[in-house]
């Protein structure tokens, strides 16, 4: 069982429970174990007893569980929760606006099983009678119903960015003197995204009708006074909030999230004898407020330093911001250069000049120019006598452009029984190496890793490219012990990559920060296959971001000089 199929299990528990409507504490127990063990970058199957236990959220009885699963593949526990419904039940959650308590309620009083018996007895009027339904709800019902079939789920983060920023500038040019806040998951700079969330600060309630009227909107989901929804052309679904000048960090807190940061925010809250929402900081008893207008006056009411919106997601970060110690996180505008790109030579759609000449207009101070090795013949990858002639050209370049240093690299692939694709005395006369995998991304995982690991024993391997190969949405992970990869990773210094490309974003953030801590170099590249593309540093930053990543574990933040010092090839 991987990690997201026990995960999924606590889930559906957490779920169960509340249909259930059973003890609050119980609930959240499961929830925050699922969200752990979902985001936690080692396979829990494979762990002890005693690593189990040391998992956030994870205590005797949690850790016995996941031991049970992992030997019979089933939880007797769950099974038994599963035994008192119908398992289509959980379907029912899922749909929009539709809550445990909402389905508890459809289940008790009109055994209602499924969707598509939700979806007749909504058609035929039965549900508004239902005590706190209503008409109104029930034509709700029907819409998420509809939703449903087409709703196409997640975004990626650069695509939900755009779409969340064109939406600002529609409702700033209306509305000059509110400030609009994205929030939520891109906020966070999350990989995907499941929505856009828009805080409108110091709204009037007569901004909903402008946000309804935006050209791209498809349909009208929800409209309030200070909340309304709607799906916007292209499948996204986009909330806009309005709140109270007083309420600005409150609200900018809460709607930020991620859920489980803000859970443990609010317990901190309340064992200091506070409560806190989206309004505001209050005193229990007297509700005197404390803190709402800065999001820094309410972790500091909270006794913690500002928390970074990438890293709130209960992965230690409050800890960390008690202790004054969390770290200083890259930027883009730490990044130096960039070490992964492509010319007309093999794929990409731009030849070596006009990479240089945009690298150049980015202020890059160095590049690698790595283009394909001839196992990728699609990509007319180039074989050892072209890849030196190439690297011949690249170094020509340089002087071209001031205060730019063209370095000559490759990427190299790594062929299905680890051994690299160019011969070493090719490789050895080149700046930079970035070792891939581009073929047989079937392999088990046995395989998969040995492949790498070999791959990662070669002195001239300095980079390992798009290490588990995933696209977004699309393509899952080569089957891969990560653990093992960046194990290797750390006793050799090689580089892992975090590729910019905006489906990769590989390493992601859990793995980035796994390898981090081991002490293995990262690497923030673009993989550019054209000059616009190297403008793609932002959404790897994000994920470097997210894995708690500081200027100094990043090659890419160094010198020239530093940089070299540092390559693999120079270290032994
Ligand atoms: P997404 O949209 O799936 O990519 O993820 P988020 O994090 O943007 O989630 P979303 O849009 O459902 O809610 C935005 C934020 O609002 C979320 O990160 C935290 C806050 N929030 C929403 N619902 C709850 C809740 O039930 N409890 C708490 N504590 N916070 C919530
Ligand atoms: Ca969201
Ligand atoms: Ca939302
Ligand atoms: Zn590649």
């Amino acid at each position: 069982m991987d990690n997201r199929q026990i995960a999924q299990v606590f889930a559906d528990i957490g779920d169960l429970l509340e249909i259930k409507g059973e003890n609050a504490f119980r609930i959240r127990a499961y929830r925050t174990a699922a969200d752990t063990i979902a985001a936690w970058p080692d396979a829990v199957a494979r762990m002890d007893d005693r690593a189990l236990r040391a998992l956030p959220g994870v205590g005797k009885d949690l850790a016995a569980k996941i031991r049970e699963l992992v030997e019979t593949g089933t939880c007797l526990y769950h099974q038994e929760l599963l035994q008192e419904f119908p398992p289509t039940i959980l379907d029912l959650l899922r749909l929009q606006g539709v809550g445990p308590r909402t389905v508890a309620l459809l289940y008790s009083t009109m055994n209602i099983r499924t969707v598509d018996e939700l979806a007749e007895a909504a058609r035929a009027g039965r549900l508004r009678d239902l005590k706190g339904m209503g008409a109104r709800k029930e034509a709700l019902i029907l819409k998420a119903v509809a939703e449903r079939h087409k709703d196409t789920g997640r975004h990626l983060l650069p695509d939900t960015v755009s779409v969340s920023a064109e939406l600002v500038a529609y409702l700033r040019e209306r509305a000059p003197s509110v400030d609009f806040i994205p929030v939520g998951s891109l906020r966070r700079g999350c990989e995907t995204c499941g929505d856009i969330d828009v805080l409108a600060v110091g709204g009037e309630a007569a901004l909903m009708d402008v946000f309804i009227a935006y050209p791209k909107v498809e349909r009208a989901l929800g409209h309030g006074d200070t909340k309304s929804s709607v799906r916007l052309r292209g499948g996204y679904q986009a909330d806009l909030r309005l709140v109270p000048h007083e309420s600005r960090g409150a609200a900018m807190q809460y709607f930020t999230g991620s859920k489980s940061h803000n859970i443990v925010l609010r317990d901190r809250a309340i064992q200091r004898g506070l409560k806190l929402n989206e309004y505001g900081l209050y005193r229990v008893g007297d509700e005197t407020r404390v803190a709402g207008e800065t999001e820094e006056g309410i972790y500091d009411a909270l006794g913690l330093a500002w928390i970074e919106p990438e890293l709130r997601e209960n992965r230690g970060e409050i800890e960390a911001a008690a202790a004054r110690s969390l770290p200083r996180l890259v930027s883009t505008a730490d990044i130096r250069g960039d070490l992964h790109m492509h010319t007309t030579v093999t794929d990409g759609r731009d030849d070596l000049e006009s990479m240089a000449a945009g690298a150049h207009r980015l202020g890059h101070r160095y590049v690698a120019v790595t283009d394909h090795s001839k196992a990728l013949a699609m990509a007319n990858g180039l074989d050892e006598r072209r890849a030196l002639e190439h690297a011949a050209r690249v170094r020509a370049l340089n002087g071209r452009f001031e205060g730019l240093t063209l370095l000559a690299g490759i990427e190299c692939d790594i062929l299905p029984d680890g051994r690299l694709d160019l011969a070493d005395d090719c490789l050895a006369q080149l700046d930079l190496v970035i070792a891939s995998v581009h073929s047989h991304f079937s392999q088990d995982e046995p395989a998969m890793t040995d492949r790498i690991l070999r791959a990662l024993e070669s002195p001239w391997v300095d980079v390992l490219g798009h290490p588990t190969g995933r696209l977004l949405l699309k393509r899952e992970p080569y089957r891969l012990n990560v653990d093992a990869v960046t194990g290797a990773a750390a006793r050799h210094g090689v580089a892992l990559e975090l590729n910019c490309q905006v489906d990769r974003l590989d390493l992601n953030d859990a793995h980035a920060r796994l390898a981090r801590e081991r002490g293995v170099p990262l690497v923030v590249s673009t993989d550019a296959h054209s000059v616009t593309a190297l403008g793609n540093l932002r959404w790897g930053v994000s994920m470097a971001r997210r894995a708690w990543t500081t200027p100094d574990d990043v090659l890419n933040t160094r010198s020239l000089e530093d940089l070299r010092r540092l390559l693999r090839r120079n270290r032994t």
